[in-house]
């Protein structure tokens, strides 16, 4: 089974904006949407529509989770998301223009769970996920949440056998890092803040990812518009530069991309066709509005325009 666990998922409002979004004018709006929100919940809409039977969990309340619920069972998404008393689940805004070069994302900080929300995620990741299980844990937690706490959950998930993408930044990634998890795919920000130094050349980049693969079987570092630099653990480090395509919104792309990744190694693909379908569906999701919106169509499309650089 595949599972992923947000703990700080959210409800998206994603507002269009005529023209170019200005300081001290009247911009006016075109269109509000709500979307799934939540790094975790936009990996599990890329199992489903794929048709990959998954379970989405992690923390939700009030009525925005309610609405994210709906949201993520109208994808055919199995939700069954530990409800926090006393909680609303928050709202993420996120602004596009028409200028085609990208949103603008206003996220809520998130409420905290409670100590018995806590050790009931605890308890069903002990009872219900097992070895032979795909797990993604993305996103940050609630702001607040102990890096302790993060890693108990981190710890949980790794004690069951399972395989662990994980999608974290900040104090919360380097903590994960030391539980080693199968999977990591920072940004280019997050890796350097990671290790701890300014990199400038694709070079530098490698040559950290290596060091990480001696850790982490997969090191994926993202580069928006630019792909992602991988390293695979026994097979080397790998460039993956997408199609240009008229970018709408890259929120969620990022997402997207893990949802991609795991979804081909569940499917047994090899590491170029995992990469490639990854960066493909990735590229389409930057061509739609909505946070976690892309099509497999466009996708098969640019599959043969992803670009794939062996480095030596
Ligand atoms: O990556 C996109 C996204 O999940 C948006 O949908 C929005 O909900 C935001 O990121 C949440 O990010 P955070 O890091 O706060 O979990």
């Amino acid at each position: 089974m595949l599972y992923t666990v947000t703990l700080n998922p959210a409800v998206d409002k994603v507002i269009e904006i005529a023209g170019i979004l200005e300081r001290e004018q009247n911009n006016k709006i075109k269109k509000v949407l709500y979307d799934i929100g939540g790094k975790g919940c936009h990996v599990s809409t890329v199992f489903s529509a794929l048709g990959l039977p998954n379970i989405a969990t992690g923390f939700i309340g009030g009525v925005n989770g309610i609405k994210l619920v709906e949201l993520m069972e109208e994808k055919n998404i199995k939700c069954e998301f530990i409800n926090v008393e006393n909680t609303n689940t928050r709202e993420c805004t996120i602004l596009v223009d028409e200028s085609n070069l990208g949103s603008y994302m206003v996220t809520e900080a998130g409420e905290l769970p409670d100590n018995r929300s806590y050790n009931k995620l605890l308890e069903k990741i002990q009872r219900d996920i097992k070895k032979e299980d795909i797990v993604a844990f993305s996103g940050s937690p609630a702001a607040g949440f102990s890096a302790e706490k993060y890693c108990e959950i981190l710890k949980t998930l790794k004690n069951t056998g399972a395989k662990i993408f994980l999608d974290a930044r900040d104090e919360y990634l380097k903590e994960a890092i030391n539980l080693e998890p199968f999977f990591i795919k920072p940004n280019k920000h997050e890796f350097q803040e990671l290790i701890g130094k300014k990199l400038e050349r694709t070079e530098d980049f490698i040559e950290e990812i290596r060091k990480l693969n001696e850790k982490i079987e997969i090191v994926a570092v993202s580069l928006g518009d630019g792909g992602s630099i991988a390293g695979i653990k026994g097979k080397g480090v790998y460039g993956f530069i997408p199609p240009k395509v008229e970018v709408l919104s890259e929120t969620g792309c990022g997402d997207i991309f893990v949802g991609g990744v795991i979804s081909q190694y569940y499917l047994k693909k090899d590491i170029e066709e995992i990469f490639r379908f990854a960066t493909a569906i990735s590229a389409s999701k930057a061509t739609h509005f909505l946070s976690s919106d892309f099509s497999l169509e466009q996708t098969s499309k640019y599959l043969p325009y992803v670009e794939i650089i062996k480095y030596k």
